[in-house]
């Protein structure tokens, strides 16, 4: 079997472009999905970004600094702590777990994963959502924020505490591929309460599980890092250094959301794995599906994401043995070989990393990897907010956008009504969230490999 041949069935990751930094590898399995996404993006304007002048020292002076979360001082994570619990119990999230689970009106993830075991990859209906994730968080992050120092002011005044100690409160980042742990002050933070809707195929032994789809439920927080066989393994500084060399936005944003990286030396070992699977698990249709990626490409979006499905059904026949008395430990390596050819984006892999699956049931997943529950981990908060500041650190080398217009080009996470309690539910232009010296905030240091 040739190297290309050998690639093409290995190959088949995260719905699908082969990393743009290794631009060697691009005639492999999604050269064609490249395609797609180029022919997608062709009536979008690629503008530089402008900003609006303005006083900028005194902007900077308004600005709150985003410090990282192990970098944060008692008074800080106690502030940060009493407004987040407080929040979670009052339900204040309950309206942002619902905004980031309605992608028809957000339009906010280029990839929707199901709360299914294994979990599914829905694909959004066009590449501008995925490449509104990013600013779309960063507006959510805003929201998220400002809700946080109400609610604190709140609990200021019923326990007779000075409110003004919630101006500067933020949302700090988990430097999550230098630390690769989560810091210990947030991994003992679990805040209990808040609602959400009943998502499609909730497993047995989750808190929605039996419930009328759409319905409400109360939120059992799960929480479980690093507690996935498949996905045990956070970004390396490498990995961000290579995604921040990107030169264009949907370049840089598709390394963080979309493309795996290969690991051609894992290759050898991943065909003697699908040979185990195919002998242990005779017809068993991922398998097959894995296997048949050696035939071609796929040729469309379609056939992408069918085969990143198969890929997470082939992992859940190694998470689905962890709970057993005697786990098959050559299953559970035989997977482990597949995933071992390719390096997942880092934005799913900080969700399922961080979720983990439950040990006493590998069919439930940690709260930060449910759609529809994870605003009430702080942790989603924390990721997405080191996320932006890949993207802020980006942009000050790079005067690349979002190749956004008209609608696509606005955001408001919360509805004004939603909002309307905490002073929020704004409407934000792709130039504001774009205009980094003119946004509320500023992270601490750059992200730096
Ligand atoms: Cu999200």
């Amino acid at each position: 079997m040739s190297n290309q041949e050998r690639d093409r069935r290995l190959a088949p990751l995260d719905r699908q472009r082969v990393s743009a930094s290794r631009r060697s590898r691009r005639d492999l399995i999604l050269g064609v999905v490249i395609a797609v996404a180029a022919s997608l993006t062709a009536c979008a304007n690629p503008a530089g970004s402008t900003s609006p002048t303005g006083d900028a020292a005194a902007r900077q002076h308004a600005q709150v600094v985003r410090k990282n979360a192990s970098a944060m001082t008692a008074a800080e994570i106690d502030r940060f702590e009493r407004a987040f619990s407080y929040a979670v119990g009052k339900g204040y999230f309950d309206a942002f777990n619902d905004e980031h689970f309605n992608h028809q009106r957000n339009r906010n993830h280029g990839v929707d994963l199901t709360a299914t075991a294994p979990p599914g990859a829905v694909p959004g209906e066009s590449i501008a959502w995925e490449y509104r994730l990013l600013p779309w968080h960063r507006a959510f992050i805003l929201e998220a924020e400002q809700m946080l120092r109400a609610a604190l002011r709140e609990r200021d005044r019923k326990e007779g505490r000075d409110p003004n100690e919630a101006n500067g409160l933020f949302v700090p980042y988990w430097d999550a591929s230098h630390e690769q742990a989560l810091p210990g002050w947030v991994r003992a933070f679990q805040p209990r309460g808040g609602t959400a809707l009943v998502p499609e195929g909730v497993p047995k032994g989750h808190a929605a599980y039996g419930k009328p789809v759409g319905s409400r439920y109360d939120i059992r927080f799960g929480r479980w890092p690093g507690n996935n066989i498949v996905f045990d393994r956070l970004p390396q500084p490498a990995q961000v250094s290579g995604i921040l060399a990107h030169g264009d936005f949907p370049g840089f944003t598709q390394a963080i959301d979309f493309e795996a990286t290969l690991v051609p030396s894992a290759f050898p070992a991943a065909k003697q794995g699908l040979e185990t699977l195919k002998r242990k698990f005779p017809g068993n249709a991922d398998v097959q599906t894995v296997e048949t990626a050696e035939s071609g490409p796929p040729q469309d979006i379609n056939t992408a994401v069918k085969l990143v499905n198969a890929i997470l059904g082939v992992g859940y026949l190694a998470t689905s043995q962890t709970a057993r008395p005697h786990p098959d430990q050559e299953v559970i390596r035989a997977v482990k070989a597949v995933y071992a050819t390719f390096i997942s984006p880092p934005h799913v892999v900080l969700h399922l990393w961080a979720g983990g699956l439950d040990p006493a049931n590998p069919d439930v997943r940690g709260t930060v990897s449910y759609f529809n529950e994870l605003a009430v981990d702080p942790v989603f908060w924390m990721l997405h907010a080191e996320l932006d500041r890949w993207w802020y650190t980006w942009e000050q080398s790079h005067t690349g956008v979002p190749p956004l217009a008209g609608e696509d080009a606005q955001f408001q996470p919360l509805t004004p009504q939603e909002g309307a309690w905490y002073g929020g539910g704004h409407r934000y232009s792709l130039t504001e969230l774009t205009s980094t010296r003119d946004l509320p905030y500023r992270y601490a240091e750059p992200y730096r490999a």
